[in-house]
């Protein structure tokens, strides 16, 4: 059992790590006010080589697998929620959808152009009546000649107005539902009848942008159609399976960022004449944060290296999640109790991670969806 990083993954962690203290922190602030992740940061991580980090080699990849997306996840939300969720829309569930679903000949199209992020990629699979259950999805991709005409609205997605392709599911066979009725589409941005609407207002993660996607008619090659007719269900459910790993890692660098920051508070603030670090109940919730990190850690890295094993790790990557994202809600609430006034004050940047955090139970399956998916297992695999 080896539980180091390898020689590449500790020179893409410190990569990031440099990126993230250099670029990302000095402006999280200006990101969140301004609602808005410059492109210049994408464009920085492009010439850095992370946009390809888990794309394999062979399709113009760093090859790092999840375990890679994972580290620079983790890495680029020490600094700044929006601009990971930003990052991982692309990186993760948009480029992994091509990776899980895709022919040979998309992947050779598709993923050299995605590793540089000369192509962007985002992933569109809710609607306003199918979060949960998106097998109820009633946006349609009807045959016609050698095309697909696509009609419906997505919602919720994640870069949908700055992504040059998106991963579009639709109902093909309504009779068939989530098994055998769903198709995926690679949709180009630019088609006729591709439509960006709202954009959402959100409590947390503001610099991310996040919008409704319209598809009146959108005429779509078949060639663009992403895996058979009706594996959409399927390569969905597999691309989340990594999104949600990728996500888990996201909370491991938040709850990392709330925790170091509750330390170095704690043994500044003054009370009753000694630092609050001497003070127990102090020390126990710190005590609770360190053990919650260890947690997620282990998860985090063991669930990224059986994805990378060619393993089944559906309900690890759940059970990541969940973990993860209720973990980070303790934590980010005991770094708001620590700091005290000082933690609720819009002035210091723990008020930011604590609504940073909320979504993480909720987006990408929220935690009673994970429980479902874990439950589901057990009962049907054992263990
Ligand atoms: N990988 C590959 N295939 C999968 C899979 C996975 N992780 N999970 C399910 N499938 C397959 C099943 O094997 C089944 O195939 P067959 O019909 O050939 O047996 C098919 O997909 C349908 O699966 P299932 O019957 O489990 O579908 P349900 O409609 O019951 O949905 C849940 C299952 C609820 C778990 C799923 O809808 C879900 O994850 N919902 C949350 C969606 C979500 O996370 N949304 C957030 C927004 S996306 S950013």
């Amino acid at each position: 059992m080896d539980f180091e990083f390898s020689d590449e993954l500790r020179m893409v962690r410190d990569l990031a790590r440099e990126f993230t203290d250099n670029s990302v922190r000095p402006i999280s602030a200006d990101i969140e006010r301004n609602h808005c992740v410059p492109r210049a940061l994408i464009d920085e991580m492009s010439e850095l080589g992370l946009m390809g980090v888990a794309i394999p080699e062979e399709y113009g990849g760093t090859g790092l697998g999840e375990m890679g997306l994972c580290v620079v996840m983790e890495e680029l939300t020490r600094g700044d929620f929006s601009v990971a969720v930003t990052y991982g829309a692309h990186a993760s569930i948009g480029a992994m959808s091509v990776v899980v679903g895709g022919t040979e000949e998309q992947k050779q199209r598709f993923l050299p152009q995605m590793a540089q992020g000369r192509v962007l990629g985002a992933y569109a699979l809710s609607e306003a009546n199918a979060g949960s259950d998106p097998g109820a999805m009633t946006t349609t991709a009807v045959r016609d000649g050698a095309d697909w005409i696509l009609r419906g609205e997505k919602v919720w997605i994640t870069n949908g107005d700055s992504a040059d392709i998106v991963t579009v599911y639709a109902v093909t066979d309504k009779a068939r539902g989530a098994s055998g009725g769903i198709t995926a589409f690679l949709v180009p941005s630019n088609s006729k009848g591709f439509a960006v609407g709202k954009r959402e207002e959100k409590m947390g993660q503001r610099g991310s942008s996040t919008v409704t996607l319209a598809f009146d008619d959108v005429r779509v090659a078949d060639a663009q159609r992403l895996g058979a007719v009706g594996d959409g269900f399927k390569i969905a459910m597999g691309t989340l399976d990594r999104g949600r790993l990728a996500l888990a890692a996201n909370c491991l660098g938040c709850a990392r960022e709330a925790h170091a920051l509750s330390v170095s508070y704690s043994k500044e603030r003054i009370a009753f004449g000694k630092p609050i670090a001497e003070l127990q109940a102090i020390q126990w919730m710190l005590a609770d944060s360190a053990a919650e990190i260890y947690a997620m850690e282990s998860m985090v890295y063991r669930t990224a290296w059986l994805c990378d094993a060619g393993q089944r790790f559906s309900r690890e990557s759940a059970i990541a999640k969940l973990f993860a994202s209720e973990a980070l809600d303790r934590i980010v609430d005991r770094a708001v109790q620590i700091h005290g006034g000082m933690g609720y004050s819009a002035e210091f940047v723990i008020e930011k991670l604590y609504r940073d955090a909320r979504v993480t139970r909720i987006y990408e399956g929220t935690s009673e969806i994970q429980r479902l998916v874990i439950a589901r297992d057990v009962l049907k695999n054992g263990g």
